[in-house]
């Protein structure tokens, strides 16, 4: 048994576009979309104590400064209210149209000016809101066809940006988000190690971490639980977006176990081996229910995700780690599979 050794401190999170706006997940609107409180309330009342935003989820960016100010206060009230505080904010730079050949490695220069000046913002926004965390997707910084982008600027122009924002706010810390595709054809940062190695060479690598996305490392055909052992061990797993995925196509954001038991067994057997949580890392969920159902409906995914990671839990802390000692020593591979599929059956 771990006992004491096991450690991991889990507060759970998700984003108000875990609970769908009503389009069907393949055409259009076949309902209305739910009152951002209701999903508020629902998070307190199902133990979620983290909330991620977009920047524009937290805000109406329309509004005058002062107005976005006051509406700022009010949420971070409203939300300290329910027990629920501001995980992170992300720029969102991939819904309006104006963004659709991305934000910081658009050709169009202007277009790079809104997106730094749209992320200096979501970065006061995360102030107000009482967070330092700084998610950055670089949804569209990539490109549809090759040649329409230089791929050596553009990921000179990717460094730029995390320097003028770690300039901007010398309190913030940015987590990379990082997926190989999807909305564009290829992303010029694929994977957390790419954006890591960006890291290095930014004016203050110890304020640039990385967020690793379950259905993103599987989309680029890596293990989960592999990406998260790789920024454990540098240092750098400040987020977790647990999901599931079917192998390599859209990306999914299935249930969290709901693929793949073993996958998900080893996520958390990694970060409860490595105290995952003890530095304020929350547990986030990025999921999507299958389909566009009536409200209870709409909410499964993300109190079963929750409920697998429990239950998940209770197996990784059940495993003999002197039988698996024993059992990498006399490299009977064929018997320790079958030992922690055993444990995630209930035969053990
Ligand atoms: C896309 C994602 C995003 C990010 C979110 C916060 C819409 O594949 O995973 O969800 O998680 O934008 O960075
Ligand atoms: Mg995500």
């Amino acid at each position: 048994m771990w006992g004491e050794k096991m450690a991991g401190i889990f507060r759970f999170s998700f984003g108000p576009w875990n609970i769908h706006e009503g389009e069907d997940p393949f055409g259009l609107p076949v309902r209305e979309s739910f009152d951002f409180w209701k999903k508020m309330e629902f998070a307190a009342r199902e133990g979620f104590e983290g909330i991620q935003f977009h920047d524009d989820d937290a805000v109406d960016l329309s509004l005058s400064f002062s107005e976005q100010e006051r509406n700022l206060n009010e949420l971070r009230e409203r939300l300290a209210d329910l027990g629920l505080e501001v995980e992170f904010i992300a720029p969102r730079l991939w819904v309006d149209p104006f963004y659709a050949d991305g934000g910081f490695t658009a050709n169009d220069p202007k277009v790079r000016e809104k997106a730094l000046a749209r992320s200096k913002r979501a970065v006061d926004i995360a102030r107000a809101l009482g967070t330092e965390r700084i998610v950055i997707w670089p949804a569209r910084e990539g490109t549809y066809c090759r040649e329409t982008k230089d791929a050596k600027l553009a990921v000179e122009r990717f460094l730029e940006y995390i320097n003028a924002l770690l300039e901007y706010d010398k309190e913030i810390k940015i987590l990379g988000e990082m997926k190989p595709n999807e909305p564009m054809d290829s992303c010029f940062s694929p994977t957390a190690g790419h954006f890591l190695a960006l890291a290095e060479n930014t004016i203050d690598p110890s304020r640039v971490g990385v967020l690793i996305e379950s259905a993103h490392a599987v989309l680029a055909n890596l293990e989960p639980s592999d990406e998260m052992g790789f920024a454990l061990a540098l240092g750098k797993l400040w987020g977790i977006h647990l999901n599931d995925q079917n192998n390599l196509k859209f990306d999914q954001d299935k249930t969290f176990g709901s693929v793949n038991l073993r996958r998900a067994f080893s996520q958390i057997y990694l970060l409860d081996k490595y105290n995952y949580g003890q530095n304020g890392e929350y547990v986030g969920l990025d999921v999507k229910v299958m389909r566009t159902q009536n409200f209870e409906q709409s909410l499964k995914h993300l109190i079963y995700s929750k409920e697998y990671f429990l239950m998940l839990l209770d197996k990784v802390r059940s495993v003999d780690e002197n039988k698996l000692e024993q059992l990498r020593a006399s490299r009977d591979y064929e018997e320790l599979d079958f030992y922690i599929n055993k444990i995630i059956l209930g035969y053990d």
